[in-house]
């Protein structure tokens, strides 16, 4: 058993994942790794008030003179001074005479214009002669035009009304972005087209493409080219990229079954320049979740410095490789100097940039981390954000704020930043929203505001339904835990009062409405993703609301009323298949639900039988099917009979005297049947089918 092995022995995880794995993966047990940290932070910040201007990320410097605005309604006359712009200026009409905007990049207009200098940067100044864009690079100024493209879909811009403004705006990190590395089904080709202009809207630079379930990605099949309609998409999202500004990185994960020789190595480069030919100009390795000769570090180091070698430092145009170690989380590298981490610090080409998951497979990014694995790799590490990923809690939406993240990482401590989405690429949007703000400003990044101006973003016409179903859609129950449902107050029959049962109520009736409301969002792949989510959330929503009418009956004393509206509320087999497969509202809906529906039946029977109910740990249930027969107490005047479900079929409760003779017989019109003893009973008879709760009597 090697180090490695027996590391990953001992952390074995107690909770549930639901990994798929491919055929070939009989080696490598993912389970083995996994053991999120159980503590739930909470989140900070909280909602501005952003006068109507709304700008995403937030930018480093924005400055709004006194009075006044422009008026651009009309057009403007476009002088795209480097020719590389037209393209991009699709929000404003262009005209030959009027307000000029005159778009330029490079050293000369930079300095004139106090352009920080870093790759990105930009400044943005509308006055009432010109609106002038000046950028560090391409990029920057590509930068600014999206700056100036959100000012004007602002709320307060509406008509065409631009305020004199002056913006002066750089990343924090240098690389900012995307990887497709989970597991499940790839993204769509248009799921990618539409994320990648979104990456573009919101300054993110780089894509690495590395679904795992891509077989030309891993193996079987990555020594071999991509097919043709697959290899042509590829093309697509180069240029969809180029447009955008993005990086496209291009993965490989060969490790399941690379052998350390010249022949797989002529394949892996031959792959590169298949790749290259498609248009891809960056590529990544990855090492993640493999067992057996491709973890070998030193193996590794050779494979990439001599594809340094002989391919990347060669094609000038050809950006540092990227690599994902097999010890990509502390949780299993191994920390001495003979670690892997420790080897590629010493021997790795030092361009290469090292992926970093931090301390568990999906963690908070914190100094510690980084510190910890830059000590050891000797240059600033990649994160790769295992967020909003959900391929270990398939059940799972993570529509929550983006936070975790500290604020005070500079590009010293992280060489770029990616997000691991979900295989949901649209409902990925909202949390790829706060990574793209993150990023760039990682000192301002506010959570709540960056999360609140997100769900506006991305379903304006359904913004409160949206937002409605996403603060109950963030935990994992028990893979990376997250604040859920932070405005929600729930309580006991204990802790009831009027005025938390009347905010329960309300909130489990805009539940109810969720799924309708959402149903006019303009964003059709959007609401495709979520359908089964909210479709289960609306059923929570009814379920919640009849709980809490169950309460008001209960407390009113009527037992008939209360008991069939009680049953009528239970969930079905089928119900929960149906919840546990499209999970929302983990953390604090489903639990008040259960809990109350329990508090309920414990408070009804000890009401009724003056007895303390003792609750089973699986069902409170009895499952008796046919005749059952019960001791009548010596004392008892009544019985109460408590069946599962209403109305109940075939079942007749009758009351027989010592002589078997029938005294009482009663078909039930609901599931609660209550009966006077007459003297001489001793067996009450129930025929017929019925799963019973239970019988008690009283005196
Ligand atoms: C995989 C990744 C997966 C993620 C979340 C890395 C580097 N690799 O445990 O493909 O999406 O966890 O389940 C991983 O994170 N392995």
């Amino acid at each position: 058993m090697s180090l490695m092995t027996r590391i990953l022995a001992m952390l074995i995880a107690v909770f549930p994942m639901t990994l798929v794995m491919n055929a070939q993966d009989d080696e490598f047990d993912l389970l083995l790794q996994r053991s999120e940290s159980q503590n739930i932070k909470s989140i900070s910040g909280e909602r501005l008030t952003n006068g109507g201007i709304v700008l995403n990320p937030v930018p480093q410097h924005i400055a709004f003179m006194d009075e006044g605005y422009v008026d651009i309604s009309k057009g403007i006359v476009f002088v795209d001074v480097k020719g590389k712009f037209r393209a991009d200026l699709d929000f404003v009409p262009k005209v030959e005479k009027g307000l000029k905007l005159i778009v330029d990049y490079g050293s000369k207009a930079a300095e004139k214009h106090n352009v920080e200098k870093l790759p990105g940067a930009y400044v943005l100044n509308v006055t009432a002669r010109a609106i002038m864009i000046a950028g560090y690079d391409e990029q920057g100024a590509f930068y600014g035009i999206q700056t100036l493209r959100q000012l004007v879909e602002s709320p307060a811009c509406a008509g065409g009304k631009l305020p004199f403004v002056s913006v002066s705006d750089w990343p924090d990190l240098r690389y900012r972005g995307v990887v497709e590395g989970f597991y499940g089904e790839p993204w769509s080709h248009q799921v990618r087209l539409s994320l990648i202009d979104f990456y573009g809207r919101n300054k993110m630079n780089c894509y690495i493409y590395g679904p795992k379930d891509d077989p030309y990605h891993s193996s079987p099949s990555w020594r071999f080219p991509y097919p043709e309609k697959q290899a042509s998409e590829i093309k697509e999202l180069v240029a969809a990229c180029k447009r955008n500004r993005v990086d496209f990185i291009w993965a490989i994960h060969p490790g399941k079954d690379i052998k350390w020789n010249e022949e797989d190595y002529k394949f892996l480069l031959n792959k590169f320049i298949l790749m290259y030919y498609l248009g891809v100009r960056s590529f990544a390795l990855f090492f993640d979740d493999i067992s057996g000769e491709g973890t070998d570090p030193v193996r590794q180091v050779d494979l990439v410095n001599r594809l340094n070698a002989d391919f990347i430092s060669i094609k000038k145009d050809v950006k540092p490789l990227i690599l994902c170690p097999t010890d990509y989380s502390k949780l299993w590298a191994d920390p001495s100097p003979e670690g892997s981490l420790s080897i590629y610090g010493r021997t790795m080409d030092p361009s290469v940039k090292i992926l970093w998951t931090g301390d568990f497979v999906c963690s908070d990014l914190t100094k510690e981390t980084m510190t910890w694995v830059n000590d050891r790799i000797r240059r600033p590490g990649f994160y790769w954000w295992n967020y909003p990923v959900t391929d270990y809690a398939r059940h799972i939406l993570m529509q929550g704020p983006v936070y975790g993240l500290d604020g005070t990482m500079t590009s010293e401590d992280l060489a770029g930043f990616v997000s691991n989405p979900m295989e949901l690429g649209e409902a990925s949007k909202l949390a790829l929203y706060g990574v793209a703000d993150y990023t760039w400003n990682v000192g301002a990044y506010n959570p709540i505001d960056n999360w609140e101006r997100g769900l506006e973003e991305l379903a304006p016409e359904v913004k409160d339904a949206y937002r409605t179903f996403a603060i109950h859609s963030c935990d994992t129950e028990t893979g990376y835990r997250r604040v859920e449902s932070w405005e929600t107050e729930t309580f006991t029959v204990e802790s009831y009062s009027d005025e938390k049962y009347a905010a329960m109520l309300e909130e489990f009736k805009r539940i109810e409405t969720v799924p309708d409301v959402m149903a006019r969002c303009s964003n059709k792949m959007l609401l495709e993703e979520l359908r089964p989510w909210l479709v289960e959330f609306g059923k929570l929503g009814l379920r919640g609301r009849k709980a809490l009418e169950c309460l008001k009956i209960l407390r009113e004393g009527d037992h008939k009323a209360f008991w069939n509206s009680y049953v009528c509320n239970l969930m079905t087999d089928a119900d929960r298949q149906a919840y546990n497969a499209h999970k929302s509202g983990t953390q604090k809906l489903q639990p008040f639900y259960e809990n109350l529906m329990n508090d309920m039946a414990a408070a009804f029977y000890e009401e009724l039988s003056g007895k303390a109910f003792l609750r089973p740990d699986t069902s409170i249930f009895m499952k008796l099917k046919g005749k059952a027969e019960y001791q009548i107490p010596a004392d008892a005047e009544r019985c109460v009979v408590l069946f599962k479900s209403a109305p109940v079929e075939n079942t007749v409760v009758r009351q027989l005297g010592s002589d078997g003779s029938l005294i009482v017989e009663i078909v039930p019109d609901g599931a609660f049947v209550s009966m006077d003893i007459k003297d001489g009973a001793v067996i009450a008879d129930i025929l017929g089918e019925a799963d019973i709760f239970e019988v008690i009597f009283t005196n």
